[in-house]
């Protein structure tokens, strides 16, 4: 399935991983790569020394491109910026923000630039200052959230870029999704919560298992009021964060209740208090596979439904 995107990035399949905070790290990027889709290192709130590690694990396990995506609302967002071009990255993708203070140095270091939009807004901007693609990404999606679906979003993206392809995210998790999101114009899709659940993924298995035995209902949105929503699986944390929330906390006090608990239940496996962050698109999750599977299965699926498409 070639398409822009993959021509672009010099990968097999059009599927990228998220760049997902404690979650994306080398084993996963690399796994996803070495597969044929475009594993991303996951910059979050890390030090820039931490990512340049990572990434040069990455770079021992394939020879395959991957990526690192830059979290703009991180205080180390500066530094990885510098890493990724001391490293030679050939892609970043960017996240919770607006990229423009780093573009001029990213293109040119010859790195294909790609930020993550919530809005068409932002895909305009981000088209004419000079980005190679745009993930449109639906509220569907886990971690930090804009207002719009996929289904709305997606389509809305493509009409509104003149010239540079769009990658869909956010709720899609088998080929099904990947097909679906095709006809809304895109030429590649990224997801997160299937590959957390990767044999490859570090991620402790309890939080792996609560992502497998999620049911459509579990997902939960904490700090709408704040103007800084995410969205998890539900639990006792998300519980007091909406009950505090709905007290009318500041938002500072409410910052305080889940500072460390995405580690907490990444690395700890601690699922009531942790933040157990995920995609509405959980439910559909059911079983560990390796990164080569989940593709390999979600091709096979997305190529029969297209197949009378193409022609
Ligand atoms: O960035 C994400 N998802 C994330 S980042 C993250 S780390 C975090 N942890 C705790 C609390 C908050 C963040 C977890 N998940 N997705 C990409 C994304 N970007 N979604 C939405 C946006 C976005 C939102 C507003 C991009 C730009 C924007 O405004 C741009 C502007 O003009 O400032």
């Amino acid at each position: 399935m070639k398409t822009r995107i993959t021509e672009m990035l010099g990968i097999e399949y059009p599927i990228i991983q998220g760049g997902m905070a404690w979650v994306a790290e080398h084993h996963l990027a690399a796994a996803v790569s070495e597969a044929g889709g475009l594993g991303l290192i996951g910059g979050a709130n890390a030090p820039g020394e931490v990512v340049r590690e990572e990434i040069r694990k990455a770079k021992a396990l394939t020879k395959k491109p991957f990526g690192v995506n830059v979290m703009l609302m991180s205080p180390y967002a500066d530094d990885v910026a510098k890493v990724v071009v001391e490293e030679g990255v050939k892609v970043v993708t960017t996240g919770a923000g607006n990229p423009a203070k780093y573009m001029k140095m990213w293109k040119e270091a010859g790195i294909i630039v790609i930020p993550v939009v919530a809005s068409v807004a932002l895909a305009k901007l981000m088209e004419r200052g000079g980005a190679d693609a745009v993930v449109a990404e639906g509220t569907e999606s886990g971690g930090h959230i804009g207002e719009a679906t996929t289904m709305t979003l997606v389509p809305q993206v493509v009409d509104a870029v003149e010239k540079i392809p769009v990658i869909a995210a956010g709720g899609i998790g088998d080929g099904r999704g990947i097909a679906a999101a095709f006809m809304l114009g895109a030429e590649a899709v990224q997801m997160g919560t299937r590959f957390v659940v990767a044999k490859e993924s570090i991620v402790h298995e309890n939080y792996k298992q609560r992502i497998i035995k999620a049911k459509d209902i579990d997902s939960a949105v904490t700090g709408r009021t704040h103007g800084h929503p995410v969205r998890c699986l539900r639990n006792q944390m998300t519980r007091e964060y909406n009950r505090l929330e709905a007290e009318g906390k500041s938002f500072e006090e409410l910052e305080y209740l889940t500072l460390g608990t995405l580690r907490k239940a990444v690395q700890e496996g601690d699922t009531t208090n942790g933040t157990v962050m995920a995609g509405q698109i959980a439910g559909l999750v059911t079983k560990e596979q390796t990164c080569k599977e989940m593709i390999d299965e979600m091709m096979e699926q997305a190529d029969k439904l297209l197949g009378g498409c193409q022609k």
